[in-house]
C-alpha cells in the first residue's frame, strides 16, 4: 500500500535500490552557496577553541586525527540561518522523509573542506539498516552530501555500487581508485546533493583542483529514539530545526514532514 509520506518516483526508487544513492541536481540557490562558502572559509581558518559555540570540529579530536585529515566543522546550523534553511530544504527532505517513512531526525551536520593535501577517505559504511517492503524503501541512516563547488570527474565521492544490500561481505582489497563497474565516482556541480544510505560503502578520492572542495554532510536517522538538540543554544535555531533534531515520535508527525508532504504529497 502506498503511504502518503512516500514521495519518490518509481524511477527514483529503482535508482536508490540499485545504487544506494540518489543525485538531486541544483537544489540550493547560488546566493546561499556563496554565503555558505564564505562562512566555511571563515570557520575553517579558526582553531577549535576559537569557533563560535556550539560549533565544534570532531575532526580535530578524532581518533584517526592527522594534520592532513579532511577537516569538518559540526553544528553549523547553530552558526547561521543559511544552514538551517539547508537542513529543511524541501527537495532534499522529500527524499529523506520518504526513505525514513516519515520519521526523520537530524543527528549531525558537518562542513568538510578538502584540499590537494587532504588524506584519501577509504571505503567505510555504517550500519545495515536498509530494506524494501511492499514497494517502499526504508533507510535508517542517511547522509545528504551537498556540494558547494563543482567536483570534476576523477575526484571526490566514490562508492561500491549496490553494497548497501550487504547480502555478502565486501572483499577487503577494493581500492577507491578502482574504476567501474565495481567502484563509481560521482561528479557533481555546486548545489547538487547526493543522498546516500550510510549502509553503502563510500569514500572520497584525493582532491585535485586549485580551489578547496567544500561539502556539507547532513545526517538523518529514521525512527530514532535518540536525537539531541543542544539545549543551551536552542535560541540559535528555529522551532522547526529544533523539532527535527528531536527523537521521532510514532504518534506525532514533525512540522517539516507535514510541510513537505503538503508540497509534494
Ligand atoms: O567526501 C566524501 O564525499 C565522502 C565523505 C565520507 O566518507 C563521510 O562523510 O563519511
Amino acid at each position: 500500500m502506498r503511504c502518503h509520506v512516500d514521495m519518490l518516483t518509481p524511477e527514483e526508487k529503482w535508482y536508490f535500490d540499485h545504487h544506494g544513492f540518489l543525485i538531486l541536481r541544483k537544489v540550493v540557490p547560488e546566493q546561499d552557496i556563496d554565503n555558505m562558502i564564505a562562512l566555511g572559509q571563515k570557520w575553517h581558518s579558526m582553531k577549535l577553541g576559537d569557533l563560535p559555540k556550539p560549533l565544534t570540529s570532531t575532526a580535530d579530536t578524532h581518533p584517526d586525527y592527522s594534520p592532513t585529515i579532511a577537516r569538518w566543522i559540526n553544528n553549523i546550523q547553530y552558526g547561521d540561518q543559511v544552514f538551517q534553511k539547508l537542513v529543511l530544504n524541501s527537495e532534499i527532505m522529500r527524499v529523506i522523509i520518504s526513505l525514513t517513512k516519515g520519521r526523520p531526525t537530524l543527528v549531525d551536520t558537518a562542513l568538510t573542506r578538502n584540499t590537494v593535501e587532504s588524506d584519501d577517505i577509504n571505503f567505510h559504511a555504517s550500519g545495515m539498516d536498509y530494506a524494501v517492503c511492499e514497494g517502499e524503501l526504508y533507510a535508517g541512516f542517511l547522509n545528504a552530501a551537498i556540494s558547494l563547488v563543482d567536483v570534476p570527474d576523477g575526484t571526490g565521492f566514490v562508492c561500491l555500487i549496490g553494497s548497501h544490500k550487504r547480502n555478502f561481505s565486501v572483499p577487503n582489497n577494493i581500492s577507491i581508485y578502482q574504476g567501474p563497474p565495481t567502484v563509481i565516482n560521482v561528479p557533481v556541480d555546486a548545489g547538487d546533493c547526493i543522498v546516500f544510505t550510510e549502509a553503502l560503502y563510500h569514500g572520497a578520492r584525493r582532491w585535485t583542483e586549485d580551489y578547496p572542495r567544500m561539502t556539507i554532510f547532513n545526517r538523518y536517522m529514521g525512527n530514532h529514539s535518540g536525537g539531541s538538540p543542544i539545549e543551551p543554544y536552542k535560541h540559535l535555531i528555529s522551532n522547526q530545526v529544533y523539532e527535527l533534531e528531536q527523537p521521532s515520535d510514532k504518534q506525532v508527525q514533525k512540522e517539516i514532514v507535514r510541510h513537505v508532504v503538503s508540497e509534494f504529497g
